[in-house]
């Protein structure tokens, strides 16, 4: 299983196709401040929000960042959909805890960006008007309980595969923020995993049931981490920055070869005929991922893309009288305090 403890090294030691870190491009503004920057980059340091970064370090992390929150608050709702369905009472409170906290990473990752001087209205204005994007894998329906079992155990799972090496960005708020979430994120992925143990031990409707939410989301999990480095434009200079620490495919492969094994104790197959061990290269290897159907998904013509952008917008709207409520309460607060100052 993961863990705070998992141990990744920063960049594969010399394998084919890993990319390298490349010097940045120097903007046009004082020498001193981007060699400062380029200091605490290069000793691996941490930058803060009022510390002086590049226009591009900046906007990268707030394309990145504010995808990531989105993706939280995106995904709670096709879990969502099943807590009013949850088999037991034991299950239904931790799903409650579960998407509960994905809508508290929203709210932290959020807040890290706002740091960046990005709004939170800016955010999710781009959201609403699908400008912005957000985690692919949200554009799927969940048809039974055990799609719930398996978000858990993959989606979840891949999820903490590319978070921890976010633990250690340089981004000082990101990667604190990045703590805490892979902290929830382990907690998801076991309690996944344990529902599906559970559901393995039962009918054989329960074992079909598994299977088939098996064979619909592992494709789909393994786009999740982006496209092939040769096709990432934007790994290169994410690397060289520190923000990112391990590329697309190295935590792809770090994935399946962690899930193959989950996969026997659990007794499910995983629905590829061209996975299996490769002794020389010391990971399995695995077959073709249809790049066509991520692209198709992420640029908005995924299975629920447009419900899921509906049902966000619609929270939105519906809560503009809580937003109002609070503001004008606050005015009134503050109008007080300024009176009884005076
Ligand atoms: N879906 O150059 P690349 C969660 C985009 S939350 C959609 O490799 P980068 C969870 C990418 O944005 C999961 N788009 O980009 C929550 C870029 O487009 P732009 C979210 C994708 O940034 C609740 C273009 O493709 N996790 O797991 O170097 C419940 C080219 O890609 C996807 C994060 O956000 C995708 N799957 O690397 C349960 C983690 N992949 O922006 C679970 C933080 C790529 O240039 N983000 N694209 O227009 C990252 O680590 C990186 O941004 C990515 C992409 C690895 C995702």
């Amino acid at each position: 299983m993961y863990t705070q403890s998992f141990n990744v090294p920063d960049q594969s030691d010399g394998e084919p196709g890993i990319l390298k870190a490349v010097p940045g491009a120097r903007d046009k503004v004082d020498p001193a401040l981007q060699d400062g920057f380029d200091a605490v980059i290069d000793a691996d340091g941490k930058i803060e929000p009022r510390d002086w970064m590049p226009d591009a370090y900046r906007k990268t992390l707030v394309r990145q960042i504010s995808q990531h929150a989105h993706s939280e608050i995106v995904g709670m709702l096709p879990e969502g959909n099943w807590i009013s369905r949850a088999p037991s009472l034991k299950r239904k409170a931790i799903l409650v805890a579960k998407v509960q906290d994905e809508g508290g990473h929203g709210l932290y990752l959020y807040s890290a960006a706002e740091t960046l001087g990005t709004s939170r209205d800016q955010m999710l204005d781009a959201l609403h008007s699908g400008k912005a994007k957000y985690s692919s894998i949200f554009n799927y329906p969940t048809l039974t309980w055990a799609d719930v079992g398996v978000i858990g155990w993959l989606v979840d799972g891949a999820a903490i595969m590319n978070q921890i090496p976010l633990c250690r960005c340089s981004y000082g708020p990101y990667a604190r923020a990045m703590i805490r979430v892979c902290k929830e994120e382990s907690f998801h992925q076991r309690q996944g995993y344990e529902a599906l143990l559970t559901m393995m031990q039962g009918t054989a409707e329960q074992k079909a049931m598994v299977q088939d939410a098996v064979n619909r989301w592992w494709w789909k999990c393994l786009a999740m981490f982006g496209p092939p480095d040769a096709d990432s434009p934007n790994s290169v200079q994410g690397m060289r920055w520190g923000i990112k620490r391990i590329s697309n495919d190295d935590l792809r492969q770090k994935f399946v070869d962690a899930t193959v094994p989950q996969a026997e104790v659990l007794g499910v197959t995983l629905p590829d005929p061209d996975l299996k061990w490769n002794e020389t290269r010391g990971h399995h290897d695995y077959g073709q991922i249809d790049w066509d159907e991520f692209w198709a998904v992420v640029n908005g013509d995924g299975p629920c893309n447009k419900e899921r952008l509906a049902t966000r917008v619609k929270a939105w709207n519906d809560g503009a009288w809580v937003r109002e409520a609070a503001l004008t309460h606050a005015a009134r607060q503050q109008a007080r305090a300024m009176k009884e100052a005076a």
